[in-house]
């Protein structure tokens, strides 16, 4: 056992009596590319991280849910498992679990609940997901201690929908590279259906994580900032399909396939206004550097895959007006030390960027976002929870302890 399972055996022995039985490790994950495009039915490539949440349990008799968590900030909290489960107040740790719980026992009737302990080493509010981790790892320790077998890509979707119990109309990216990632690659994941493509990183390439310290946290103005995003791309889609003469396509794959991307953005500069223009050239435009960022990846190209990165950043910054100057602050110092590209990761309004370098610039770069950033500013922990490499790693296990 490790330091880090020893101590979570001894606080669930602590608050539950007996030791644990199952373990869940579900990670984090830095989206690399393709951001504000799941929603939307279009392509995103992430990669899950070293850093994870750890979930210890033991099964119960009934239908009882008792989550208790090392970091004593997140109080513990219990529920039954059921398929209408009522909410906690907005924000609170324990609505990830219920939107878990919730999700499966509207598929499959009488599940057992469980006794569980929580400690996790992933970043909070900093577009990492944390959170989606936390419901990935109930998920799958429901679905274990009832025996209940599903596919990856089934689970991937139901857990998609799942999270909205949370408030947030995000896409399926987070529930699926959070159970479907292969150690050492990033991955391509295409919707409708969900398909996840593994992509090897080259060995000498290194992906650093800055936190902005601007916490990112969904269940507030940028929960609300995020869904108006989303509905936004569904108005701009209408409009433009309308325009081109199919209003009956309703999916952004459906009008990208029939119209090549130039003459598109065309229409859409004749039918859309200046703030729906925007968020739709994002999209599109986003979409087509997920594409050529895959093939970057697969031939080493370095270069092109930081351009698209940086080029990715500008949009999301200018477009799809996510940025702030934390972020942008720190894509500079990335870019201007010796990374590639550099971009803002996730939903955006705070949060992290993450910079890619070749193995040589690493210490560069690290070393230029410490001195020009960080070290004006309070962290409020450890420096190395706030500027990290990111290490490609595999989604998350279960196993008996
Ligand atoms: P973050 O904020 O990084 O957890 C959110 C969504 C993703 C995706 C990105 C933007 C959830 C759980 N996650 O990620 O699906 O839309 O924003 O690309 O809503």
């Amino acid at each position: 056992m490790t330091d880090r399972t020893t101590f979570l055996q001894n606080a669930f022995a602590k608050e539950y009596g007996d030791p644990g039985t199952h373990l869940v490790r579900a990670p984090g994950r830095v989206n690399l590319i393709g951001e504000h495009t799941d929603y939307n039915g279009l392509p995103v490539m992430p990669m899950a991280l070293q850093r994870d949440l750890m979930l210890l349990c033991r099964t119960r008799p009934d239908s009882m849910v008792c989550i208790a968590n090392v970091d004593l900030q997140f109080e513990p909290c219990s529920f039954q498992v059921g398929p209408k489960i009522p909410p906690f107040e907005p924000g609170d740790w324990g609505n990830y679990v219920k939107a878990a719980g919730q999700a499966l026992a509207q598929q499959y009737t009488s599940l057992r609940g469980f006794d569980a302990m929580v400690s996790s080493n992933i970043p909070i509010a900093a577009g990492l997901s944390s959170s989606t981790a936390l419901m990935m790892a109930s998920a799958l320790m429901i679905l274990d201690l009832n025996d209940v077998a599903i596919s990856a890509p089934q689970l991937m979707e139901l857990m998609a929908s799942a999270e909205h119990y949370v408030g947030t109309r995000g896409g399926g990216m987070d529930q699926a590279i959070c159970i479907g990632a292969q150690p050492r690659s990033a991955s391509r994941i295409d919707f409708n259906p969900m398909r996840i493509t593994p992509i090897p990183v080259p060995s000498n390439w290194r992906f650093v994580i800055a936190s902005s310290l601007v916490r990112a946290e969904k269940s507030s103005a940028v929960r609300e900032a995020y869904n108006s995003r989303t509905r936004e791309c569904k108005e701009a889609l209408g409009v433009v399909a309308a325009s081109l003469g199919s209003p009956e396509a309703t999916s952004y794959t459906g009008v990208m396939s029939g119209v090549p991307a130039e003459d598109l953005l065309e229409a859409a500069e004749q039918a859309l206004d200046a703030t729906l223009l925007k968020r739709f050239r994002h999209v599109v435009t986003e979409a087509l550097r997920v594409t050529m960022a895959e093939r970057a990846m697969r031939g080493d190209d370095l270069d092109d895959y930081g351009r698209l990165m940086s080029e990715s950043h500008m949009s999301l910054r200018d477009d799809f007006a996510v940025s702030c100057e934390e972020l942008d602050r720190l894509t500079e110092i990335a870019i201007k030390s010796g990374a590639r590209g550099a971009r803002l990761s996730g939903a955006g309004f705070g949060g992290c960027i993450v910079a890619l370098c070749g193995a040589d610039d690493v210490d560069h770069v690290i070393d230029a976002l410490e001195t020009e950033f960080y070290s004006t500013r309070e962290l409020g922990g450890d420096l190395a929870d706030v500027l990290f490499v990111a290490e490609p790693s595999k989604g998350a296990s279960v196993m008996e302890v």
